[in-house]
């Protein structure tokens, strides 16, 4: 009936519209960079002109230019003499893509007579700019000299805010008598490292202990970060209040 006929119009109507839109806005095919963060103002991502059969010649007369492709910064800038798409403004893999595996700079390439679109997709290679850091620069801890082999101490983690193989790879610590140290591989990724007591604190020989942990990336060249454990050696008999306590409750 009328419904139905009003209804096929407006449906028509909004398929007519959405073309229009379309073809406005044509996409003429994407080009893809594989490009690494960090990388200086002006160096060449790769040549535009070449990559969608474009002649030099005309980028001038049809007014070609970068934009922003959605909500995104403009990063990159076009040569009119040669085509190269250029770095224009510092590109952080970290700043634009945190802990993601792959990272998608998306770019546009206008033209105009008639109007053309390129979307210029930049998949940012991490590079190893960041160094494994832990929060505190030392990491303190207080153990009874009557703590038994085996007893572990968990270890503050540290953080590497690049991806793959530029992040934390192992841990390691100093050579010394009384630890020696454990690397636990977290269910979610990641690692964290716990110290295990191998010979048992001396206190009359020794009341405090200094040793360096190391956290070290993958990335070429490698990058390290140092905290200092700090262990008190408390005397065995700071516990004996507590285990009275804990005795004469049981009895
Ligand atoms: C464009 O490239 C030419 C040739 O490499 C160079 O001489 C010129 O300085 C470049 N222009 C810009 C704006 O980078
Ligand atoms: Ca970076
Ligand atoms: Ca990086
Ligand atoms: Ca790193």
């Amino acid at each position: 009936g009328d419904k139905w006929s009003t209804a096929f119009s407006a449906l028509r109507l909004v398929t007519f519209l959405g073309v229009l839109l379309i073809s406005l806005r044509t996409v003429t095919g994407d080009v893809t960079y594989s490009f690494s963060e960090e990388m200086k103002h002006g160096s060449i991502v790769g040549n535009i002109a070449k990559d969608i059969g474009l002649e030099v010649g005309k980028l001038s007369a049809r007014k070609a230019r970068i934009d922003a492709d959605g909500n995104s910064k403009r990063y990159c800038d076009i040569n009119l003499s040669t085509g190269d798409i250029i770095v224009a403004d510092r590109i952080d893999r970290e700043g634009l893509c945190g802990k993601k595996a792959s990272c998608l700079l998306k770019q546009e390439l206008v033209l105009e007579n008639p109007l053309e679109l390129h979307r210029i997709n930049i998949q940012v290679q991490d590079v190893n700019d960041n160094s494994p850091q832990f929060k505190k620069n030392t990491i303190k801890f207080d153990i009874r000299e009557s703590a038994t082999k085996g007893s572990r101490y968990r270890l503050d983690e540290a953080h590497d805010a690049d991806v793959g193989q530029n992040t934390i790879q192992a841990y390691s610590i100093e050579a010394n008598e009384n630890f020696r140290l454990n690397v636990v591989a977290k269910s979610g990724g990641g690692k964290y490292s716990e110290l295990v007591l191998e010979k048992e604190l001396d206190r009359e020989q020794q009341q405090e202990l200094a040793i360096v942990l190391v956290a070290t990336d993958g990335g070429t060249p490698q990058r390290s970060g140092t905290a200092v454990i700090h262990v008190t050696v408390l005397d065995a008999n700071d516990n004996a209040p507590l285990s009275w306590c804990v005795m004469h409750v049981l009895t």
